[in-house]
């Protein structure tokens, strides 16, 4: 598997001398975030998590080669080039094949991360189930991925264009251990809260490590999902998500946007719907997670060692 993986040389001189890294997914940078923004942002979260004493490792599949760490050429293509695919799990080995570009979703970046032996995952939030999945089934790959390999992916939960209580329920099916970082809600995104309660609360980056020490102890190979609010000062004004979401969710179906391109839709027509304010609040929950997932990433090192 390795011969088939690219690291680069920071992540892979990390990992051999036991360092803390971060892997980050791509999507949120090429599909996720508007240009030119994309750009700033990705170099911003990576610096975030040198700066917290760990390494960063982005995820993107480029010329059919899997790379766990881009240079900075790399990332800028990542955000620049729009003919970058969106890649799930089951699109890596066909897009490796075929050598093929994209940018990885959470579901391939996990992946990615757990081959290369990276335990731990930023990002803004993960997919899950779609609302209207009785008619249409949608249901991120995220979640069954998730449910089979040991990453702890930090997350302000799932967005709220899902059907939030559902990926809960789904969760819970797929055995994904669930904590709440510092909160006893379930974070909704945009929104500091949910809504709904989660059963567990963890307060300090060493609880964190301590869950994922017991999962090896335990010889558990599901994620670990940590819940972390965006702070409530930065969260998106309740009253104007959900005229936006409303609208969004509206559009989409008026539209007939389905499948792989529904979320990105969604994303972006909340962003115009609110002048820019979700994205905002969306920015500020994803640098939350990252920084959160390089303390997350040090204390790990720090008990594996110990
Ligand atoms: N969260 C964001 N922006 C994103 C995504 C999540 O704030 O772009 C991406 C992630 O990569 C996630 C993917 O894995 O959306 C889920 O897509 P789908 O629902 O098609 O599985
Ligand atoms: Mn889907």
């Amino acid at each position: 598997m390795t011969g088939t993986l690219r690291l680069s040389e920071e992540v892979d001189q990390a990992l051999r001398q036991r360092r803390p890294v971060v892997a980050l997914e791509s999507t949120i940078i090429a599909q996720g975030l508007p240009r030119p923004r994309n750009l700033e942002v990705a170099n911003e979260l990576e610096e975030m998590v040198r700066e917290q004493g760990a390494c960063p490792a982005t995820i993107a599949v480029l010329d059919g080669r899997a790379c766990v760490g881009l240079d900075a050429a790399e990332v800028a293509r990542v955000a620049q080039d729009p003919s970058l695919r969106k890649l799930g799990r089951r699109d890596l080995p066909v897009a490796l094949a075929l050598g093929a570009s994209g940018a990885t979703t959470v579901s391939a970046t996990v992946w990615l991360a757990a081959a290369a032996g990276i335990r731990v995952m930023g990002t803004g939030g993960i997919g899950g189930v779609h609302r209207g999945y009785s008619e249409t089934l949608d249901e991120s790959a995220d979640l069954q991925v998730l449910s089979t390999t040991r990453v702890a992916v930090v997350s302000a939960g799932v967005k709220s264009i899902l059907d939030v209580p559902a990926t809960l329920e789904r969760l819970e099916s797929l055995s994904v251990s669930v904590v709440g970082y510092q909160t006893e809600q379930f974070p909704g995104f945009y929104l500091h809260s949910s809504g709904q309660r989660v059963d567990w609360t963890v307060s300090t980056p060493a609880e964190v490590a301590a869950v994922m020490r017991r999962q090896d102890e335990l010889g558990i190979t599901s994620a670990l999902l940590v819940a972390n609010p965006v702070p409530e000062g930065e969260q998106l004004d309740p009253e104007t998500h959900d005229r936006a979401m409303a609208g969004a969710l509206a559009s989409a179906e008026s539209e007939g946007v389905s499948g792989q391109r529904l979320t990105p839709h969604l994303l972006s027509s909340l962003v115009r719907a609110t002048g820019g304010a979700s994205l905002e609040a969306n920015l500020a929950a994803v640098r939350g997670n990252v920084r959160l997932a390089a303390e997350i990433a040090v204390a790990f090192s720090a008990v594996a060692e110990g």
